[in-house]
């Protein structure tokens, strides 16, 4: 019977690929901002038995028989991110950070009501509102900048732009801002202009989580996050907000947006929220944010430009602009990929090439930070870095980078 065949037997490509990938993971340096490594314990919970339950429905009110262990465990997912962020009400069902905002959207708006919300170009989401998403689609959508000048976000203007627009609800939080949201001045803005603020925090789940980035529950009635960036406890979304809005957002994901919930990735959460809970997790964000301040001192001393200058936690955005005008996004990402290093290209406040090209590069350290990487590392690692943006095509600098990566992956390994 097929149940008795392991992977490799029953889908030999499949499992070669799943191998691949693992050893691709162990063998480069994971810099993409948004992604990390999950513990075992996470794997094991992702991988369970949970993936055959359906349970439509919420714990101890489903439309399913035989949901007594799975409302276990959603419960407890629940009931430690309600502790870590202290939260009224938590939802976890969300399949992904964009499936939460689309629940908060159902939750909170009418079609045609208005976001106002950070273009994607200045380091925004595409389910803030971008044309191409639902979000752009249903809703009518006004957008913020940050200054070009300093590469900040300058609250006195979106006070005026919001006075301007009227929005219904003002969404704060990013994907490629390298500074942290001043969250109480956006709700006391969004309050005066009788908006909602949703604070999308999906970058900065596991920062805040651990206490050493302000959070945004007081100020907001509603956030959102993702549960598998600096949080590491899997793949999916969760939903804080209000207890007045529980019903309605609870609603809005399910029956409204989803179906079953992915009942082994919220076992995935429930795991990753009780690391999350523990001194050893704080530490580790704490290292997540120091590493990135050392990578971004060294990248300037290697002469490239970081939008706003720096950053205050995980991620920087490195604006080729200045330093090698000639060298696009899409060059960077590929001449880095090329050694081992993994970023993604992203486009730069003021872009002008398409974001399928960009001018900027956006780097970050979760992934390198879980492997153990301390400051001393990051410097090294800024400085293969800068060798390969300095000479993309360069066959002895290609060769030296690649071996010093080989010699990094092996002394900090992820899952051996
Ligand atoms: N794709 C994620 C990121 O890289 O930031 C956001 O959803």
């Amino acid at each position: 019977m097929a149940f008795e065949q392991s992977l490799s037997q029953i889908a030999p490509s499949v499992s070669e690929a799943v191998t691949r990938e693992r050893d691709r993971q162990e063998s480069t340096l994971g810099m993409i901002a948004s992604e990390n490594h999950v513990s075992k314990a996470v794997l094991e919970a992702q991988g369970s038995v949970l993936t055959n339950k359906y349970a439509e429905g919420y714990p101890g009110n489903r439309y399913y028989g035989g949901c007594q262990h799975v409302d276990t465990v959603e419960q407890l997912a629940i009931d430690r991110a309600t502790e870590l962020f202290d939260a009224e009400h938590v939802n976890v069902q969300p399949h992904s950070g964009t499936q939460a905002n689309m629940g908060v959207y159902f939750a909170a708006l009418e079609p045609g009501d208005t976001i106002l919300s950070l273009a994607l170009s200045h380091g925004g989401h595409l389910s803030h509102g971008h044309t191409v998403n639902f979000s752009g689609q249903l809703y009518d959508v006004e957008q913020y900048e940050v200054d070009p000048e300093t590469g900040y976000i300058d609250y006195d203007e979106l006070a005026a732009q919001a006075l301007d627009v009227d929005p219904d609800i003002i969404v704060s939080g990013s994907s490629a801002y390298p500074r942290e949201f001043d969250f109480e001045r956006i709700g006391e803005i969004a309050h005066e202009v009788d908006a909602y603020h949703l604070a999308d925090i999906a970058h900065v789940t596991g920062l805040i989580a651990a206490g050493i980035h302000a959070s945004p529950v007081e100020h907001a009635e509603f956030v959102t996050g993702s549960t598998h960036k600096t949080i590491r406890a899997g793949r999916g979304g969760l939903i804080i907000c209000d207890e007045k809005f529980a019903d309605d957002v609870d609603s809005a994901i399910f029956p409204g947006a989803q179906g079953g919930p992915l009942m082994h990735n919220i076992a995935g959460k429930a795991a990753g929220f009780a690391e999350a809970q523990t001194a050893e997790f704080e530490a580790y964000a704490e290292q997540v944010v120091s590493n990135a301040k050392r990578l971004a001192s060294r990248f300037e001393a290697g002469g490239l430009s970081l939008v706003s200058g720096g950053t205050d936690k995980h991620l920087m955005l490195v604006d080729l602009r200045d330093s090698h005008p000639e060298l696009t996004g899409k060059a960077a990402e590929s001449a880095l990929n090329d050694v081992g290093i993994i970023v993604n290209k992203n486009t730069v406040p003021g872009e002008t090439r398409s974001p399928m090209v960009t001018s900027g590069i956006r780097v970050g350290t979760p992934a390198l930070t879980t492997r153990g990487f301390g400051g001393t590392e990051m410097e090294t690692v800024a400085d293969l870095i800068v060798d390969v943006l300095d000479s993309p095509d360069d066959d002895r600098v290609r060769d030296r980078v690649t071996s010093t990566v080989d010699e990094l992956c092996e002394e900090f390994p992820i899952y051996e």
